[in-house]
């Protein structure tokens, strides 16, 4: 039986008489050289070594795009010099599933890809060859071949979410963590950069009070404040659009919606306070969030408008209490609904530019709940408690 010669390269050659050992490189070429692969040599009637010489892998790019059958390597063994020797290859990929990946031509030894290999299924085949005579006796043993697969970047990365949702206390301090975001590419990480993603956030909306509250972590995908400003009032949501791609940023993308609620710290004289209201969109039957509402008050001198409060309604389609508790007074007031502004952000005209709700207090003790019902083409309004 053939056995695995001694490390050509690390340990003297066991044949008599000594010859002067190669060097190394040179050694190493002599065994895969010129796409030939060669069974490594095997001393005379010795105990079967440890094998401790490596065959390089062989590289083959995934999704390559033929003609097939695609020469790789040949095999070849020095037999052929004392008899016909006939090849063939066993393992995943040859005769096991999934079969007849690679072939190998039985009399000229050169092994061969049959088809596009895909990384992202197998990254690596081990296959057996051999060498028998014409009567079917092995003349060798079976040499091992590492065929790795090497990346083409045909991965996106994908976000594992379509929208991502965080909250962020009003006020808060720049570096305040928010959420993270994570996308990922099935691509390689380890040998290329296609399957290393980078994050960057594209777009924030609104862009008040700076275009940029927000700042992601490019390798981390962790959102955090930066800088100062969150007022609920002023913006309950921010909307981001945050992009993956890969090959340090440059490569493959992928794009995700972050929604960022602020939450308002709640004035403990507001939690019970006597106005409230709250807006629903009938054209869907979900709330209106986002919608920018304005309380304000006819005051004297000369019977104007002052404006009291102003507040955005939330995902319910509700803001605090307008009024404090104990800052209800009779009079008349005014309810201001900014509704243009809320159509447009859905992409929809609004035959009405605002709708204004006048109404009296006449009880300060009393609790008064005052609903707007919106539709690009209708409103409605009606006391409620
Ligand atoms: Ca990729
Ligand atoms: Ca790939």
């Amino acid at each position: 039986m053939a056995r695995p010669l001694p490390p050509l390269v690390t340990a003297p050659p066991r044949r008599a008489p000594p010859r002067p050992a190669p060097p190394a490189a040179a050694a190493a070429a002599a065994r895969w050289f010129q796409d030939m692969l060669v069974f490594p040599e095997h001393g005379h009637g010795l105990q079967r070594q440890k094998r401790d010489w490596v065959i390089p892998p062989i590289n083959c790019p995934e999704n390559e795009r033929g003609p097939f059958p695609k020469k790789l390597v040949q095999i070849k063994s020095n037999k052929n010099k004392e008899t016909t020797v006939f090849y063939s290859i066993t393992g995943q990929g040859a005769d096991t599933p999934p079969v007849g990946v690679f072939t190998v031509e039985r009399e000229t030894g050169w092994l061969e890809v049959t088809k596009p290999l895909d990384r992202e299924e197998i990254d690596k085949y081990i296959l057996f060859s051999h060498a028998v005579s014409a009567n079917g006796q092995p003349v060798e043993d079976p040499m091992e071949i590492i065929i790795t697969v090497t990346d083409q970047n045909d991965n996106r990365p994908i976000f594992t979410q379509a929208v991502f949702n965080g909250t962020v206390l009003e006020g808060a301090e720049p570096g305040t963590h928010v959420l993270q975001v994570l996308a990922t590419d099935q691509d390689d990480m380890v040998n290329s950069n296609n399957g290393i993603v980078f994050y960057s956030i594209l777009r924030q909306t609104p862009g008040w009070p700076q275009p940029h509250m927000f700042a992601i972590n490019p390798s981390t995908g962790a959102i955090f404040v930066t800088a100062a400003g969150l007022v609920a009032q002023v913006v309950p949501e921010y909307t981001l659009e945050v992009q993956a791609a890969d090959m340090d940023g440059y490569g493959l993308q992928a794009t995700a919606t972050v929604l960022i609620k602020v939450q308002a710290k709640d004035p403990p004289e507001m939690a019970n306070g006597p106005l409230t209201t709250h807006v629903l969109n009938t054209a869907t039957g979900l709330p209106a969030a986002g919608l920018a509402i304005r309380l304000s008050q006819l005051q004297e001198p000369g019977q104007q408008w002052t404006e009291l409060v102003q507040r955005w309604t939330d995902a319910d389609g509700r803001c605090l209490p307008l009024l404090a508790v104990g800052q209800a007074k009779a009079g008349t007031y005014k309810l201001r609904f900014e509704t243009a502004a809320y159509w447009q952000g859905l992409g929809h005209a609004s035959f009405y530019p605002f709708v204004e709700v006048v109404f009296t207090i006449t009880d300060a003790s009393q609790k008064l709940h005052i609903p707007l019902l919106i539709s690009p083409y209708s409103y409605t309004t009606y006391r409620g408690s």
